[in-house]
């Protein structure tokens, strides 16, 4: 019996080994995120999520701010004739508010966003600029006094960071779409915190400079830009230090800084699932710790993209992968991951 029991048992320590399991859940509690950072944290929501109430009470006792991951875009606001929908938006706008939690707005501008309300207008001189005016100040305008912040351009960065994005915005009012949008949502909400937002800017120096050029040239030429967004969608292969160089380069124009979407995939990294694991961990610390050596009027929020592994973006096609991604704060039953607890001692440290 003793091959057999042995053979057995090495089978199933194998086959433990490569199935891909979730990151196991820390053991012991942690304190909320919410309580334990002194700047806002944030989580990005659906409206289909309010219906779970679980998701709803791990929300609400970890995370201060929301953004909403689509329902504040074009792609849920305009209608193809022109119209404006905000049933969505509303109804994240209404969740917020009857629990106290601040308002991110997202997006008002991406070059993703291409709309038949738009497209309809296309190379038509003032009646395109005018349908992009009366756009930005119909979502920002809406939601005036309740947002206390909006993206209002978002990704204008060429993905290698050779120069800008075209997109039909920028196709029918050159690069100054960028400064007609920030003055656009002056004009709607005079006192939200208006933000320039794109991703990559950890892992793609060229991509970081080429967007801090655009954000000197909006402050040059008066543009109300008041805050600078990295996204950090982040992969567990970023080498040590990137997320500090990056951080304190942002942190040169002196804005306040929203790292607005948060999540570190394990689909790209190191060699195996654990070795994966264990970089996500020490990118979180890391994280956490070039955050806190912000000087502190500059921590706008940290926003996390989504709040358990299964919320994720990164579980859903097209960007799924295998499907068993674990890039967020929380385990698919709630309980905070290694991650969440590297990140949570890094505050400590910074
Ligand atoms: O996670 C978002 C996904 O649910 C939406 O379908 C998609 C298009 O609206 O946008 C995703 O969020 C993106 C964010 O708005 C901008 N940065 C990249 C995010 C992930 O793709």
């Amino acid at each position: 019996v003793g091959p057999t029991r042995r053979t057995a048992a090495l089978g199933s320590v194998l086959s433990l080994a490569a199935c891909s399991a979730p990151a196991q859940p820390v053991a012991g509690p942690l304190p909320p995120l919410k309580t334990i950072a002194p700047f806002p944290v944030g989580a990005s929501v659906m409206t289909g999520q309010f219906d779970d109430p679980a998701f709803v009470a791990l929300l609400t006792s970890q995370f201060g701010q929301v953004t909403a991951e689509w329902q504040m875009k074009m792609e849920a606001i305009l209608r193809d004739d022109g119209g404006f929908d905000f049933r969505d938006a509303d109804a994240i706008a209404a969740f917020a508010a009857a629990r106290g939690m601040r308002l991110h707005g997202h997006t008002l501008i991406w070059y993703s966003q291409e709309r038949p309300a738009f497209t309809r207008i296309d190379g038509t001189g003032k009646r395109f600029a005018d349908a992009y005016r009366n756009y930005i100040l119909a979502v920002a305008g809406r939601y005036r006094g309740q947002a206390v912040s909006w993206d209002v351009v978002n990704e204008p960065v060429a993905e290698d960071g050779n120069g800008y994005r075209d997109c039909i915005w920028r196709r029918n009012l050159g690069m100054d779409y960028v400064a007609r949008a920030f003055h656009h949502a002056r004009e709607a909400d005079p006192r939200a915190l208006l933000f320039l937002n794109d991703y990559h800017l950890e892992s793609r120096p060229k991509k970081r400079a080429t967007f801090l050029a655009l954000a000197e040239q909006l402050l040059k030429a008066g543009a109300p830009l008041e805050g600078v967004g990295t996204q950090s969608h982040l992969l567990s292969d970023l080498p040590p230090g990137a997320v500090k160089t990056a951080m304190r380069d942002l942190a040169s124009l002196g804005l306040p800084i929203h790292v607005s979407e948060y999540d570190c995939s394990l689909q790209v990294g190191p060699f195996g699932r654990r070795a994966r694991e264990a970089a996500q961990v020490r990118i979180a610390a890391e994280m956490a710790e070039a955050f806190m050596s912000l000087p502190a009027r500059q921590r706008f929020a940290f926003t996390i993209w989504g709040v358990r592994d299964k919320d994720s973006w990164l579980r859903r096609p097209p960007n799924a992968g295998d499907g068993t991604d674990a890039p967020l704060m929380f385990t698919d039953d709630g309980r905070p991951k290694p991650m969440t607890q590297a990140f949570v001692e890094g505050l400590t440290r910074g």
